[in-house]
């Protein structure tokens, strides 16, 4: 089965060389993983070239030339998956937060819905980052608000593992995603549910960074305030397909 897993990178360069031995070592399916870097400062891109030219390893690097936040790293990275004609599209965050492991659950899951998100607020999933009381408050008060704003129904509404049929991306318009941090996640959730694709949920256990350092920043808090209010207006008159 051939897969793209998307990752997006900034300053992510001590965690590439488990990242890309977790995801091939993987039995049963046929991956490319594509890294999108924004000239991380930390030489990430310089590691992945080096693993690639010694490994010969089937992985695309897409050099951005700066910071250019979450959200266009995923649309770059999405287009370049679906030009490799894949059957499925994995996104991961490149920290390894996210496990590789549950990569195959999640394609499982493909047989008979469109979307798997990979949850950790349901039944056996679990945040085992140890965030502060207000990154918590933050985080999960989200949640309720991006749930009502935007009528989803989704458990992890932020979360940033997902699998996805490859006709899925390539029906939404990904080019009129406006979102930049975190909120990308809901906003691309929220398309694929209007377009009428099937959601289903699979629990996993968030692993705590062990080497890098966060990215989240005060703006990309308040793009996640008003960012629901402002796709609930732009996408007014898309009614439910299907
Ligand atoms: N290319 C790119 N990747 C980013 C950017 N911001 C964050 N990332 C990556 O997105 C993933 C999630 O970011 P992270 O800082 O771990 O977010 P957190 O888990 O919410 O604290 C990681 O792989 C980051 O390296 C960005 O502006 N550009
Ligand atoms: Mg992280």
């Amino acid at each position: 089965m051939s897969v793209a897993i998307v990752c997006p990178t900034y300053n992510e360069s001590e965690n590439l060389p488990s990242l890309v031995s977790r995801v091939f070592a993987l039995e049963g399916i046929d991956p490319r993983l594509i890294i999108v870097d924004d000239s991380s400062p930390d030489g990430t891109a310089k590691v992945v070239e080096t693993i690639t030219r010694e490994t010969g390893l089937p992985i695309t690097l897409i050099e951005r030339q700066e910071k250019m936040g979450l959200g266009t790293a995923y649309i770059d990275g999405f287009s370049a998956a679906l030009k490799t004609n894949c059957e499925f599209v994995v996104q991961m965050d490149a920290d390894l937060s996210h496990p590789p492991e549950l990569i195959p659950l999640l394609l499982k899951s493909l047989q008979n819905h469109d979307v798997a998100v990979a949850s950790r607020y349901i039944k056996d999933g679990s945040n085992n980052e140890k965030w502060s009381y207000w990154r918590k408050l933050v985080s999960r008060g989200g949640d309720s608000y991006v749930r009502t704003i935007l009528g989803l129904n989704a458990s992890d509404p932020k979360s940033g593992f997902k699998a996805f049929r490859s006709n899925v991306l390539s029906s939404i318009p990904l080019n009129a995603i406006s979102s930049v941090g975190f909120i990308f996640q809901s906003e691309l959730l929220f398309l694929a549910k209007k377009h009428g694709f099937s959601v289903t949920e699979i629990p996993y256990e968030f692993a705590k960074r062990t080497a890098g350092i966060s990215k989240m920043s005060w703006s990309i808090i308040i793009e996640g305030l008003f960012r629901p209010l402002q796709i609930r207006w732009k996408y007014i008159n898309l009614r439910k397909k299907r």
